[in-house]
């Protein structure tokens, strides 16, 4: 099967969501909220990658600017630096794991795809980079689309909404739209918990989250460890929160999540195993 521009496609065949999938988190950076620092050289996110995969991860997100509420981004090369070498050792070793770059900029996304890397994973939803449909095009990748407003710097002061549910899914739904209909091989949609939301922002869309996952395109929960849950558990610290996460998962799969992004992907995997063996299927 071929795409538009001729390449061979990326995702097609080797991506289907047909059943939830976990996906897990690979942070290359120093600051992360809640492990920052401990992936950030290339070994030791090579070893967690390993780690993940054999904890039952299918999908692996890798990522090297922190988006935590308040961060600053940083330059270019310092991402291409974190995240490149590590996805060319994985995409090599690990061939039938699907890759995604969480990144908002274009050279990032253009040197991971020449990797191979299957999807770009885009915060922005699309604001930030418009060519980033033509890259997927180009590289037969697939994109997911994460609803957010302003940037990380700000996103958190005072976002405001007139009905969050409807403003969250209509975006989604026209971005997506757009890419599938430019011919954009898969497209994965997400909420984006926390990115220019307030706790009852977050607990609206999570409560309501069929009337996101009832759209045509595969939804991605990202709500690891994330402060929502930390503010429902009166205060933990991130690692502190992954019983509140499996909760939140174990909710989001119920409600028709096909894609869990989790730091603490052996939970994760656990939760799908549930899930699954009560013979739900949506
Ligand atoms: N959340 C984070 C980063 N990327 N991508 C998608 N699609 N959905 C998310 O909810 C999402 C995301 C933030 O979490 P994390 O990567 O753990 O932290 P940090 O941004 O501090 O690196």
């Amino acid at each position: 099967m071929t795409s538009k521009s001729g390449n061979l496609t990326r995702v097609a065949g080797l991506v289907r969501f047909d059943r939830p999938r976990v996906m897990g988190i690979l942070n290359c950076t120093p600051d992360s909220f809640s492990d920052g620092g401990l992936f950030l050289h290339t070994d030791k996110a090579l070893a967690r990658l390993d780690d993940m995969i054999a904890e039952g991860a299918t999908f692996i997100d890798v990522g090297g600017e922190s988006t935590r509420p308040g961060s600053d981004p940083v330059p270019v090369d310092v991402e291409l630096q974190r995240v490149i070498p590590v996805l060319d050792e994985a995409l090599k070793k690990y061939p039938n794991i699907v890759f995604s770059v969480d990144t908002t900029k274009y050279e990032v996304a253009l040197e991971a795809l020449k990797l191979g890397t299957h999807y770009i994973n885009d915060v922005s939803g699309l604001r930030n980079e418009p060519r980033f449909v033509d890259l997927c095009l180009k590289f037969g990748a697939g994109i997911m689309l994460m609803h957010s407003i302003g940037n990380p710097k700000t996103m958190q002061q005072n976002p405001e909404y007139a009905d969050v549910l409807t403003e969250v899914r209509e975006y989604l739904l026209a971005k997506a739209l757009f890419c599938q209909e430019s011919g954009v091989q898969s497209v994965v949609i997400d909420p984006g918990f926390g990115f220019g939301k307030t706790l009852e922002h977050n607990l609206a869309l999570l409560r309501n989250l069929k009337y996101i996952t009832n759209c045509e395109f595969p939804v991605l929960v990202g709500i690891s460890r994330k402060s929502m849950l930390g503010a429902i558990t009166g205060g933990k610290p991130p690692e502190e929160r992954v019983a509140a996460t499996i909760s939140a998962h174990f909710f989001a799969l119920l409600h028709g999540a096909k894609l869990i992004r989790a730091h603490d992907v052996k939970e994760a995997v656990d939760s799908v195993a549930v899930f699954e063996a009560l013979g739900f299927s949506f």
